[in-house]
């Protein structure tokens, strides 16, 4: 009898326990306010506990304690110190129901720490939970296209809050291409006079003056995010052979270009003025440029023959390589054996490498440098979405979904190319289509998520884990203002 009435206890205490379970999740799916515990990208470790930590009233304390949007105090409940060991860029973070303590041994994870603490917090409530956390890759980049279509400092400070939130530590910014040069060089005035006067389809185009450009990398910098400035040669050149016919072979300088083909440019290889040139303008880029890279480019020159191919990367590299910067180039430029020590490679082939790719990015690692990976059938964010073709291009293997971006692992692409030999892992935006900066923003998000976990998070995430985290995160970018899209591989929360 006793045991008949404790099983019926438990019935009924199940049935309660259930009906008030189903209550809260009708509850939270109606309230459309997102649900705090899950972060992206994917921490090292987390524990939630149970209840919230109310951050209204709070104070924080320590560095960088004004990030947090807190007022600032001696003392405060959110207490952020560099202390611990952990990795570069790591950081712990323990949210208890009296207050919050973030710990890195630098700022960046400080910073980080606190992008973990903003995305776990709703209407000023904190989510408990203990967190330890530390980046797979050291460059977590994005990289905007600001050549095919111009987008203004307020744009590129909005694309910089956009992926601080995720923990991309380097902002790539494609400077020059066919249709524009967009960065002053004093040394070269018609490089914007006349170079920057264009974009795809007319509409004006537009440049940075150098006060623009450090204020970009000031913005950036104050969201613990390094400019890699890119100045593309030898192809991809039209805009800067148009403002300057001498440096056309012929002597002759083209028309200004508003389409979308590549691989129809070329510096004149053979012309010493083409060294003097770049020469000016790596030292103007490199003075205006704290980072540590300067990017080359080198891609598709397709209207280069190999010999030439071959003798500009040599002479190029060295000669901007002398201005103190280590240089990135995307993987062609592995094609040549005779780059400056430590010369890092972009990959942008696809998952399973087109001929030559592997061998030429493998050829950076022989020459003592490192690997950025860029798949551009996972990792393109310009590509288009498989249900919308309202922007975007679709050369990369066709669509690519948000699982697509999110699976793929960036040591498993080239064989001999492991964690030990990558830098990192890079989400590159191309603007042939894209004319705003919503228009970027809807491209790019929610794929760019799946990138920044990628970059960030240890092998191994599911799509299973990471879908649902992906439609909290939406409702956060619902907050923000982000433009994104809704696309149907996930649940967003209503
Ligand atoms: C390839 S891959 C390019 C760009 C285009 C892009 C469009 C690479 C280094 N270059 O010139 O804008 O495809 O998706």
């Amino acid at each position: 009898m006793k045991r008949i009435v404790a099983l019926i206890v438990v019935i009924a205490v199940l049935a309660a326990a259930t009906v008030v379970t189903v209550l809260l999740i009708q509850n939270g799916s109606t309230m459309n306010t997102p649900s705090a515990a899950s972060v992206i990208p994917r921490p090292v470790s987390q524990v939630n506990g149970d209840g919230t930590f109310d951050l209204s009233g709070a104070k924080a304390t320590g560095p960088l304690a004004e990030l947090t949007g807190l007022p600032v105090s001696d003392e405060g409940s959110v207490v952020l110190a560099i202390a611990g060991d952990h990795p570069a860029g790591g950081y712990s973070l323990e949210v208890t129901s009296d207050g919050v303590q973030i710990e890195a041994v630098d700022e960046a994870g400080l910073f980080a720490g606190i992008q973990s603490l903003k995305q776990l917090t709703v209407d000023n409530a904190a989510q408990v939970t203990t967190i330890d956390d530390y980046p797979r890759y050291e460059y977590r980049g994005a990289m905007l296209d600001v050549a095919r279509h111009f987008f203004d400092v307020a744009s590129v400070k909005r694309y910089i809050d956009d992926i601080a939130l995720l923990k991309f530590n380097y902002l790539h910014l494609h400077l020059t291409d066919d249709q524009g040069w967009r960065l002053q060089i004093d040394s070269w005035p018609a490089l914007t006079e006349i170079g920057a006067s264009t974009q795809v389809n007319g509409g004006g185009g537009g440049f940075y003056t150098k006060a623009d450009y450090t204020e970009i990398v000031e913005y950036a910098a104050a969201n613990y995010i390094t400019i890699v400035p890119e100045i593309d040669v030898p192809g991809h050149t039209n805009a800067a052979l148009s403002a300057y016919p001498e440096l056309n072979c012929d002597g002759v300088a083209p028309g200004p270009y508003e389409g979308i083909e590549v691989g129809f440019s070329s510096l004149c290889i053979p012309n010493d003025r083409t060294y003097e040139f770049l020469d000016d303008v790596v030292r103007e880029v490199v003075e205006l440029t704290p980072g540590p890279y300067i990017h080359l480019g080198g891609d598709e020159s397709l209207a280069t023959t190999d010999a030439d191919f071959l003798a500009f990367i040599a002479r190029a590299t060295a000669l901007a390589a002398e201005h103190g910067k280590t240089l990135i180039g995307w993987h062609e430029m592995g094609r040549s054996e005779e780059l400056p020590p430590g010369t890092i490679g972009q990959y942008w082939s696809f998952t399973t490498p087109q001929e030559g790719a592997a061998e030429h990015t493998l050829s950076f690692v022989k020459q003592g440098g490192s690997v950025i990976m860029s798949p551009a059938d996972v990792a393109y964010l310009d590509m288009q979405y498989p249900d919308t073709s309202e922007f975007g291009l679709v050369w990369a293997n066709g669509p690519t979904t948000v699982q697509e971006a999110y699976e793929w692992d960036p040591a498993q692409i080239i064989d001999g190319l492991g964690d030990a030999q990558l830098l990192g892992v890079e989400a590159p935006i191309w603007s042939e289509t894209l004319v705003t900066i919503d228009d970027v923003e809807f491209m790019a998000f929610p794929r760019i998520a799946a990138l920044a976990e990628v970059a960030w998070s240890p092998a191994g995430g599911t799509w299973a884990d990471f879908e649902p985290r992906l439609a909290t995160f939406g409702q956060r970018l619902d907050g923000l203002g982000v433009n994104y899209y809704r696309t149907p591989e996930v649940s967003w929360i209503e």
